[in-house]
């Protein structure tokens, strides 16, 4: 089993292991039964014959019986367990998750500018809850189903795109944990981890201030302040820095390059060009790539483009 750190840990396990220790019995008894009946009633001598068998009433009900009252008790078990894991207490800390091609990013109503994102380097730091108290994630994605997935609290949820899906949970333990995407959604699914960190609930608020807002630091130049966007805000996903190609093209010599666009025409790769395709991806499309880029209007200021676009000049 994998650690344990909510509190729905311990239920899912003891279902699951009564389920187990269950099944195992009535290996046991079955396997044994049918193994000392045949022994038992080996054919003896060639000429024997079966003897006139009838049923037996009492046996037949108890093989009913018994097996529905035992799937009823695992079936309320089960219940009451989902029904608790379903509906959040009054007033949990609400989150929002998106999921995308191949990373997750988590905001905070609570906590307006505070943005977490599991395709920075690693640890990706991805999901910041305190510790002892009920956290609500409100799921959506923006292209493909994905599924989130944090074994250490026992909790699971498809993320759909066009709808929204919820889960809760409260952990119990401090530490860091690992989040997988667990459904399949296209080459670099296995990279869609992220870490979960359970803080104490006095530092919560300080450390995810400190970790999720991203401000230029003092004395730090414009293009560093890019170079940070770039891996805390999913560029790095898809763009490389070194003239490999990715799902997007590489930034490598891109300023001042001319462009071939997928309409035939061609855009000198400036400042306007490259704020236009933060903003308004699929306006103009480079040729060769699929649309696949999604829109930063409203998630990234213009100051935060200039960082970007000096980030993108010194790239040579
Ligand atoms: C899901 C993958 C993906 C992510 C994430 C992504 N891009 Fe893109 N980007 C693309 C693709 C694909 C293209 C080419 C198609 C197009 O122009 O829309 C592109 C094109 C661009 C271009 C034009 C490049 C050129 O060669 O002309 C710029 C500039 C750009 N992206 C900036 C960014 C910035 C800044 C971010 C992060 C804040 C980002 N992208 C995140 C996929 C992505
Ligand atoms: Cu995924």
């Amino acid at each position: 089993m994998p650690t344990a750190a909510s509190t729905f840990a311990e239920d899912t396990d003891n279902l699951y292991f009564f389920i187990t220790a269950l099944d195992t019995l009535f290996f046991v008894l079955i396997m044994g039964a049918m193994g000392y009946f045949m022994w038992k009633y080996r054919r003896r001598s060639k000429d024997q014959k079966t003897s006139s068998i009838t049923h037996s009433g009492v046996i037949e009900f108890l093989w009913s019986a018994i097996p529905t009252v035992l799937l009823l008790v695992v079936f309320i078990w089960g219940e009451c367990d989902f029904v608790r894991q379903s509906v959040a207490p009054a007033d949990p800390l609400e989150v929002r998750v998106t999921g995308q091609k191949w990373y997750w990013t988590v905001e905070y109503p609570k906590y307006p500018g505070v943005s977490l994102n599991s395709s920075t380097e690693e640890p990706a730091l991805t999901l910041m809850v305190p510790k002892g108290k009920p956290v609500r994630l409100t799921m959506t994605s923006t292209d493909v189903i994905h599924s989130f997935f944090v074994p250490a609290f026992r909790v699971k949820r498809d993320v759909v795109p066009g709808r929204y899906t919820q889960i809760w949970f409260e952990a119990t333990r401090i530490g860091e944990f690992n989040l997988f995407c667990t459904e399949y959604c296209g080459d670099f699914h296995s990279n869609m981890t992220g870490v979960v960190k359970v803080l104490e609930p006095d530092d919560f608020e300080r450390e995810l201030i400190k970790a999720g807002v991203l401000t230029q630091e003092e004395g730090e130049s414009m293009a560093a302040y890019g170079e940070r966007i770039y891996k805390r805000r999913g560029c790095v996903a898809c763009h490389s820095v070194d003239g490999a190609d990715g799902t997007g093209p590489s930034w490598q010599g891109l300023y001042g390059r001319t462009e071939s666009l997928s309409d035939g025409t061609t855009v000198k790769a400036e400042d306007q060009y490259i704020k236009d395709s933060i903003y308004e991806p699929n306006k103009q499309v480079v040729a060769g790539y699929a649309p696949q880029m999604p829109s930063y209007q409203g998630q990234l200021d213009n100051e935060q483009v200039t960082a970007v676009i000096e980030y993108i000049k010194t790239l040579k």
